[in-house]
């Protein structure tokens, strides 16, 4: 035994891992950062060289905020596919590594996957001309409606693989909404499959389709992916995904496309009106995707990267498959929810697939708080190097459990701030790079030039210790390009309140060390659980209700989901308030848009505070939303202050 060291002795000394050299530090960082804001075009120049282009680009920036000349073009002579940069170019060097982990919703029935570069090549290939052989051409929109399956992948990278436009819907999303983002776009298809499991239950996807399908045009075909395999019917325009998929030839070229053909839609929700469908282009995109993949979360070649969204957000198009992808890392995609089987199950995959990089959203990280420190410590979370956060601001009590219960105190956290609309990070510690505060986003990613604005008379707020509304004074490659078939409404959306500035909807703190914190949206956008929704959304679908006659949507704190929604309830006349109803109300707006939106609170509200002008005054149901009615402020241009008076005795919110 003289020589030979027990387990044991392994065990109490565990080898240092070997961590790699950051990609920047502190001096570089402010190097490149002023590369790229005193020189776009050069430093752009460069590094849009990170991507395989078919034809190189001889242009780099050709952008204006301009009122009524909303322009933005970024290496626009240049021509690529993105599929093929997230594939194809790797098939030499890596055709066998892992390209996606997929680990399933049970871990208990199902096996994880792991599919290799070249099997992506191969699968997206099959599905690439599936679509063809349905008649998808280049330029024409196909909705995906799936779990996070590696289908959706699949589907997205076939898409770009022949240059169709996708655009995904959230699982969770209601028929009507589905619906209406298929016609929104006129898309040609729709991929779907027989079930979502999440959590241990099953969304019916399929049977929603349907519904969802007796709104559109009888045109519109519907592909179906079996994940489950239940019973589902079929309709004259389905068509099976598996089995087109086995007989399907895997070899298609990818489709030469300009820098500025779109790559995807992303509907998303604003302040008014139903939500907008973001338009993504390729070149640029897929720059600004990778790289930010690379120095926000120092990548290295080898790490595994977990991003826990679902790609029907833009943190998964991004950071679970785009960006990662482009970069040839091996990527997770994660079919269920954090706390199923049980609260481990974050820390179990990631102990299970050595994760270096793990990016969540800090709903996610007070849910698993309040669950306990022993469903983290029973997991070597040894391999985890860096930890992102996104979707809202990070309370810093959660910030420090992050921090010293899942990253040890070894894991810098990237507080990142960014927007379906961005494409990719705007502000964020780099690590290695930058002195971290919790709460704090702190500083712009290459080429972005944030601006504080005094919020009434749109002036630019200089020096530090300022707050104000957050404005990029000008483009950078990831940035959004319009609203699909309505490019007036994206110039009045982003470019009309501060002329001459991308405005951003979110209020923001500059501090004395010219860090930048986030202090929230600034408009009528709620954040429930890291997503977006407009109050008006909401209210549109409750006032759709027979019984109801109008109603007000805010926002108020929320434990765990940061925000939760309340609503203010008038009913017709005649109708009588009851629990039964607040439940019918509940369930009919989850029936509207989708579980997500259904309202923690109901209120009834004879009457709405409203001005002689007839104008809702939410601050005053902001106020009491938050329980916080000794703060009203002035109320007497209200045309009956005394409804206010009722609205306080019958808060649902007591403190
Ligand atoms: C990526 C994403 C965007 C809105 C944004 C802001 C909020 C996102 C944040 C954050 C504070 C962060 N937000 N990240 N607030 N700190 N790190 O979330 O896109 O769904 O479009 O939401 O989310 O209010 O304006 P999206």
């Amino acid at each position: 035994m003289s020589d030979v060291v027990s387990g044991a002795e392994i065990d109490a000394q565990p080898a240092p891992k070997t961590q790699p050299k950051p990609h920047v530090d502190a001096d570089g960082y402010a190097q490149m950062y002023a590369a790229s804001v005193t020189d776009p075009d050069a430093f752009w120049g460069e590094h849009g060289q990170r991507i395989d282009w078919i034809k190189p680009f001889t242009k780099v920036k050709n952008t204006s905020f301009e009122p009524g000349n909303i322009d933005i073009r970024w290496f626009e002579d240049g021509t690529l596919n993105a599929a093929a940069n997230c594939i194809d170019r790797h098939l030499a060097t890596r055709g066998d590594q892992t390209a996606i982990i997929w680990e399933p919703d049970d871990p208990n029935t199902t096996e994880s996957l792991h599919i290799t570069y070249a099997d992506l090549h191969r699968s997206v290939s099959k599905m690439a001309n599936v679509l063809k052989g349905l008649g998808v051409e280049k330029g024409d929109r196909v909705v995906i409606y799936l779990p996070m399956i590696p289908e959706a992948a699949y589907a997205m990278l076939a898409c770009a693989r022949i240059g169709a436009i996708h655009s995904i819907v959230f699982a969770g999303f209601s028929p009507d909404a589905l619906g209406a983002r298929i016609n929104g776009c006129d898309a040609k298809l729709l991929i779907t499959a027989d079930f979502a499991p999440r959590g241990g239950r099953q969304t019916p996807l399929k049977s929603n389709a349907d519904t969802a399908l007796a709104a559109c045009k009888d045109s519109v075909q519907c592909l179906v992916v079996k994940r489950t395999g239940g019973e589902v019917t079929w309709t004259d325009r389905d068509h099976d995904c598996n089995a087109l998929m086995e007989a399907a030839s895997d070899d298609c070229p990818a489709e030469e496309m300009n820098a500025e053909d779109p790559l995807f839609i992303l509907y998303t929700s604003g302040s008014t009106g139903q939500p907008k469908g973001v338009v993504h282009t390729t070149g640029g995109y897929m720059v600004y995707a990778s790289m930010t993949h690379q120095y926000t979360f120092d990548y290295h070649e080898g790490d595994v990267f977990w991003c826990t969204a679902d790609v029907g957000w833009v943190t998964g198009h991004s950071y679970i498959v785009y960006g990662p992808l482009a970069n040839g890392a091996t990527t997770i995609m994660f079919e269920g929810v954090p706390t199923y089987p049980d609260a481990g199950r974050f820390w179990e995959v990631c102990a299970k697939h050595k994760v270096n990089q793990f990016y969540t959203a800090p709903t996610a990280i007070r849910a698993l708080m309040g669950a306990g420190n022993e469903w983290v410590e029973k997991h070597d979370l040894s391999d985890l190097r860096v930890l992102g956060s996104v979707g809202e601001p990070i309370n810093p009590e959660a910030w420090n459990w992050y921090n010293e219960v899942v990253g040890k105190g070894n894991c810098p956290i990237v507080d990142t701030f960014w927007q379906t609309e961005t494409g990719g990070h705007m502000l964020t510690p780099l690590p290695g790079a930058t002195d971290l505060k919790p709460g704090a986003a702190q500083q712009p990613f290459f080429g972005v030039q944030p601006v504080v604005l005094e919020p009434t008379s749109g002036e630019i707020i200089d020096g530090n210790g300022v707050e104000g509304v957050l404005c990029m004074k000008d483009s950078w490659p990831g940035q959004m390009r319009t609203v699909w078939g309505d490019h007036e409404r994206f110039e009045k959306t982003y470019f009309s309140d501060y002329k001459g500035y991308y405005f951003s909807g979110d209020g923001c703190r500059r501090d004395e060390d010219g860090d930048y914190w986030i202090t929230g949206r600034v408009d009528d956008v709620i954040n429930v659980s890291g997503h977006r929704m407009g109050t008006a959304e909401v209210e549109s679908a409750l006032v759709a209700h027979a019984k109801v006659a109008e109603s007000a949507v805010v926002g108020y704190p929320h434990d765990v989901k940061g925000q939760g929604i309340y609503a203010y309830v008038t009913l017709m006349n005649g109708e009588e308030p009851s629990d039964a109803l607040r439940k019918e109300l509940e369930t009919w707006v989850r029936s509207e848009i989708g579980p997500i939106a259904k309202p923690d609170l109901i209120q009834w509200a004879p009457g709405l505070p409203k001005t002689r002008s007839g104008k809702i005054m939410r601050r005053i149901l902001r106020k009491i939303a938050e329980d916080d009615f000794g703060a009203l402020g002035d109320t007497s241009t209200l045309a009956d202050p005394s409804v206010v008076d009722d609205l306080i005795a019958n808060r649902m919110n007591r403190a």
